[in-house]
């Protein structure tokens, strides 16, 4: 069986060959037009990266490689014993463009144990931070220093030449994908659970086995299965969403890719952006007190109202790309539908009411261009069922899984030699003149 590196080096010359290829003859050929709205609003519809792993069709929803989510769920494989789709097989489809076999995701599960340790001086790092930071800001500040030993940085200082950066740079991602769990899980620890002992890693386990052995659900297979869901479906969203643009466009400038993917987080801990699955959570669980026992269509539906008359917006609901309901939103459900404790979790219950109805409110309200749910309406609900209730973690779980798609990217980027970010921006008086000319 061949390795993750093996794979790359047959799947790479091909994509350079495309890339070339698309210089050459097409360099020059027009694809769209900018307009001045695209300039004054955050560059959307722009026709701008070139993002490999993953395309979003606004009605359909994203497609890894062409394979839709369903698809994915069917053949990447699951961990053993397990039935649900493990990150470790959603990156190596999303590096590769190709399934790996057990066998593949098994070995692969296996390397990220064994480099999953994160190096003491960070636990240290860590561990002195003051607990009323947030957790994705302790999250970034953990990735950033994992710096201190990027191969990528090395080779570069070494003079290391253009075509080879790709390999250090996996060597990079490879060792920040296998450490996240570790740093989240202490991260989890040190600010809600001081009093826990912290779980080693078990290098039989695969990723998210861990993680959840050391998030102490070890011994809750239905969530470590439901984890292992969502770090897979929250892997990658095409490049334009703004936590894989961050990284893609820090790590255009040959900073590591720890630098590149702590940049990231950041900007996944905005509340239009990742932290909305925190929001909607706090959202819910306070339309529930609210509403009381008896949950009806019309007192969400005045729920919903009040929090739009208020001049906030729902959390969960809209997006920059899709206009449909979200298919990772569709697959979380589906999770829900096929296991009878969470049917019966009114929190559960709650949030498949609200998607019934938030649709028709927000269509009726009139301002968003999409009123179906995105997949953080559903994210949260599973994981406070089981018992991991502090909102404020939520969104590192996604930050543990948006790196899938982002360390693919940078791999790619430097594989092919794609060159520093530097789009034109202009002052509104420079826009004038432009338009007058
Ligand atoms: N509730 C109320 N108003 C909303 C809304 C919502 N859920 N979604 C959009 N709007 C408003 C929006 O604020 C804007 O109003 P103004 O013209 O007054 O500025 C108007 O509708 C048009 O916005 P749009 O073009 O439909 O959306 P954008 O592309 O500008 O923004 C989102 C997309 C996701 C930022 C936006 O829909 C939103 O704020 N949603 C709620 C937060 C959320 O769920 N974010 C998570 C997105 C998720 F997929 C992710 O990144 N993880």
């Amino acid at each position: 069986t061949k390795t993750l590196e093996e794979t790359l080096r047959e799947v790479i010359p091909p994509k350079q060959e495309q890339l070339k290829k698309l210089k050459a003859e097409h360099a020059q050929t027009v694809v769209g037009d900018v307009k001045v709205e695209n300039i004054i609003g955050g560059m959307r519809g722009l026709k701008a990266m070139l993002w490999e792993a993953s395309v979003l069709d606004p009605i359909e929803g994203i497609r890894f490689h062409g394979l839709s989510i369903p698809e994915c769920r069917e053949v990447l494989p699951p961990a053993p014993g397990g039935k649900e789709m493990t990150p470790e097989s959603m990156l190596w489809l999303l590096m590769t463009g190709k399934v790996p076999t057990p066998q593949q995701s098994k070995q692969f599960s296996e390397e990220l144990a064994e480099k999953g340790e994160v190096p003491s001086f960070v636990e240290k790092l860590i561990d002195s931070l003051p607990k009323t930071l947030h957790p994705m800001t302790q999250l970034s500040v953990g990735v950033a220093a994992l710096n201190h030993d990027s191969a990528f940085q090395a080779a570069y200082e070494r003079g290391t030449k253009k075509t080879e950066y790709w390999t250090h740079t996996l060597e990079d991602c490879i060792n920040l994908v296998a450490k996240l769990p570790a740093l989240a899980a202490r991260i989890y620890r040190n600010v809600f659970h001081p009093d826990r002992p912290l779980v080693p890693i078990d290098k039989n386990l695969d990723l998210t086995g861990n993680y959840s052995n050391m998030l102490g659900f070890g011994n809750n297979e239905s969530m470590t299965e439901y984890l292992r869901l969502y770090i897979a479906l929250h892997g990658d969203h095409e490049g334009g969403n703004a936590s894989a643009h961050t990284s893609h466009l820090v790590g255009s400038t040959l900073a590591d890719p720890y630098l590149a993917y702590s940049a990231a987080l950041n900007a996944l801990a905005g509340p239009l952006h990742g932290l909305a699955n925190q929001e909607v959570l706090r959202w819910q669980i306070a339309m529930q007190k609210e509403i009381g026992n008896t949950i009806t269509h019309d007192n969400i539906r005045e729920y919903l109202w009040r929090t739009l008359k208020s001049g906030q917006v729902v959390p969960g609901y809209g997006h920059g790309v899709l206009r449909n309901p979200d298919p990772r939103f569709v697959a979380l459900q589906d999770f829900c539908k096929t296991r009878p404790d969470l049917q019966a979790s009114p929190t559960i219950q709650l949030v498949q009411q609200t998607a019934e109805v938030a649709p028709e409110v927000l269509k009726e309200h009139g301002k968003t261009k999409n009123p179906y749910p995105n997949v953080d309406a559903a994210s949260g609900c599973v994981l406070y069922h089981y018992g991991l209730t502090e909102f404020k973690y939520y969104t590192v779980i996604f930050g543990v899984s948006r790196a899938l798609g982002a360390v693919t990217q940078l791999v790619w980027a430097r594989a092919l030699g794609l060159p520093i970010e530097r789009p034109k921006s202009y002052s509104m008086d420079a826009l004038e003149k432009l338009i007058k000319s």
